[in-house]
């Protein structure tokens, strides 16, 4: 990989804690009316022993020399690393609380170990909100620069009040939630999963934009104005469907007809050009990366590999690449992600 006039930070690279793949593996060979997701998603990596499942298995624990030679290899000059889909979210509440402490104290030591290549997020049980919200509060102290929540826990989403005190940690200490993706729930999941669709190729977004518009539509951001999320694969589509988004969302709320959907200050689209940043993990495609750059703002769009799950060299070379000038490219690759994380 040549040298380029940017550095290239990648910005939603995944790993895993032994104990947590241990964990997981417990649950899928003892656990009784397991999440169908989960055996989907985590029987694959943890369990199959093809080719692609055993080298992201043992690249997601590895925080040291193989990642780097890895991130060398591409021209990533940093990571921002988080904990893998599922993450604890998972797990029952006290075992989720008690995976997330040690998952973020490793990750730490990697950043303490590497501190110019890796920076991490704080990973959460949202299972107990009060003690995500302690948790956040703690990564900051750790050095971490946000947040991950790979998506809903149990079937259950963040605008639920329940979940707020995570939501307002989140704002008050300037930490950005990255909504990460995961296989939707049992209640979601079966028309997905029967036709193989549930994971990374579509369920994983349809599951995540939902989850994002749904704190959009019950006015999440107008009780938390300056909460920051940032989504991948470019937003989860939500991009592509802006026009109809406001259109819809203005005339449901004019028709009375869901309790669900009530006034709120702004359209859609105005939260997700204010409230949202949105990266290209697993979109090395210019059409739709400049599409996102035109209708969210050129400071919203940056870069992200997906390490290891897309670890495709030749995808950087392709973002390399894109029309656009030098300024905007180091925007893409380096500056937005330094202003938006704060490093
Ligand atoms: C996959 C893709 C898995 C992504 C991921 O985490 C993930 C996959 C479990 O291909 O199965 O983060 N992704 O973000 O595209
Ligand atoms: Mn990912």
């Amino acid at each position: 990989m040549t040298d380029a006039d940017y550095l290239r930070i990648a910005t939603e690279e995944a790993f895993a804690t032994p104990e947590l793949m241990t964990l997981w593996r417990d649950m899928l060979d003892t656990g009784t009316d397991l999440d169908p997701g989960f055996v989907s998603l985590v029987g694959f990596y943890a369990r199959h022993g093809g080719e692609r499942a055993r080298t992201v298995a043992e690249r997601l624990q590895d925080l040291g020399e193989r990642r780097l030679a890895d991130m060398d290899a591409a021209g990533i000059a940093r990571q921002v690393i988080s904990l893998t889909a599922p993450g604890v979210q998972v797990l029952a509440p006290g075992q989720a609380v008690a995976m997330a402490t040690v998952a973020n104290d490793r990750l730490a030591e990697a950043c303490r170990r590497y501190p110019d290549r890796f920076t991490g997020l704080t990973a959460v049980a949202p299972q107990d909100p009060s003690a995500a919200a302690r948790e956040i509060e703690r990564g900051v102290s750790l050095g971490f620069k946000g947040v991950i929540i790979n998506s809903h826990t149990h079937g259950e989403y963040l605008d639920d009040q329940k979940f707020w005190p995570i939501l307002e940690a989140a704002e008050a200490l300037d930490s950005p939630i990255y909504l990460h993706p995961t296989t939707p729930p049992r209640t979601m999941i079966q028309p997905l999963l029967e036709a193989g669709l549930d994971g990374a190729i579509y369920g994983f977004a349809v599951e995540t934009g939902m989850h994002l518009l749904r704190l959009i539509t019950a006015g999440v951001f107008d009780r938390f104005p300056r909460l920051r999320v940032v989504l991948g694969h470019l937003g989860e589509a939500l991009p592509f469907w802006l026009y109809r988004l406001d259109f819809m969302h203005a005339a449901t709320v004019r028709s009375g007809r869901y309790d669900a959907v009530r006034p709120i200050v702004g359209k859609p689209s105005d939260y997700l050009r204010r409230n949202v940043w949105v990266t290209t993990s697993g979109m090395a495609w210019h059409p739709a990366i400049m599409f996102c750059r035109d209708v969210l703002g050129h400071d919203r769009v940056l870069y992200a590999m997906d390490y290891p799950y897309q670890y495709v060299i030749d995808e950087v070379s392709i973002q390399d690449d894109l029309p656009i000038d030098d300024a905007a490219k180091k925007a893409f690759f380096q500056t937005n992600a330094e202003q938006l994380f704060g490093l």
